[in-house]
């Protein structure tokens, strides 16, 4: 479908930017699905790349397509990360973490020298918070510190998927978060971290300067 064929052109514009010998962060998402599809292809054809992934579910993807994986221990660098989003604003500040990586999203594209971001134009906002914030948390207490978070002004619904208890790569819990539209991103982030219990949040501010997406069904590239 239309969404589908959008993210489709995406990921496959952004394999196109990892260069030869390059360690590549490999994001999470149905969108990075045909980045990680695209890389496969390339590596097929010769290409030398060797990816760190940002959750169980990529790893397992970039097995399937044959893209060498390293753990962090082994890398000097990161030269480029691609990722997803599930909203960006009109500064490039993200809101992540619908998928359940946000923390090892966060790790790796923190490390990377570039950090671009590929989501179809139904990311694009004027201001995050539609999407409800994803916030990691310690299970233990979890309780108290979605009370915390309450105080701050953002009501928590505790991720379930098939009627469990969601539990992270890290073996941690997610709290979804509605604070309304967020303005400040920035300081809600440090809010949130300050916070006992809280691991990390979906607030992705300031980490990337290109964001590859579509108007229309055709590709455009923010900056
Ligand atoms: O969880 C995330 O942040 C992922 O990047 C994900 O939410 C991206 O969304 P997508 O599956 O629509 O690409």
């Amino acid at each position: 479908n239309e969404l589908d064929r959008n993210k489709k052109i995406i990921g496959e514009e952004a394999a196109k930017y990892i260069k030869n010998g390059m360690t590549v962060g490999l994001g999470s998402g149905s969108t990075v699905y045909w980045m990680l599809k695209k890389l496969g292809e390339r590596v097929e054809e010769g290409l030398d790349v060797k990816g760190i992934p940002t959750s169980k579910k990529t790893e397992r993807l970039a097995k399937e397509f044959h893209i060498p994986l390293l753990e962090f221990s082994d890398i000097q660098q990161i030269d480029l990360a691609i990722d997803g989003a599930d909203e960006v604003d009109e500064h490039l500040n993200l809101l992540k973490g619908g998928g359940g990586s946000l923390v090892r999203e966060k790790i790796v594209d923190a490390e990377a020298k570039q950090l671009i971001i590929i989501a179809d134009e139904s990311k694009l906002v004027l201001h995050l918070g539609t999407f409800y914030l994803p916030v990691e948390v310690v299970p233990f207490g979890w309780e108290v510190t979605a009370s915390r978070i309450a105080k701050l002004g953002g009501s928590t619904t505790l991720r379930e998927t098939n009627n469990h208890v969601f539990v992270s790569d890290n073996g941690n819990y997610i709290l979804d978060c509605d604070f309304g539209q967020i303005k400040e991103p920035a300081t809600l982030h440090e809010k949130l971290k300050l916070l006992v219990g809280v691991v990390e949040t979906g607030l992705f501010v300031g980490m990337t300067t290109n964001v590859i997406s579509t108007k229309n069904g055709k590709l455009i590239k923010l900056a």
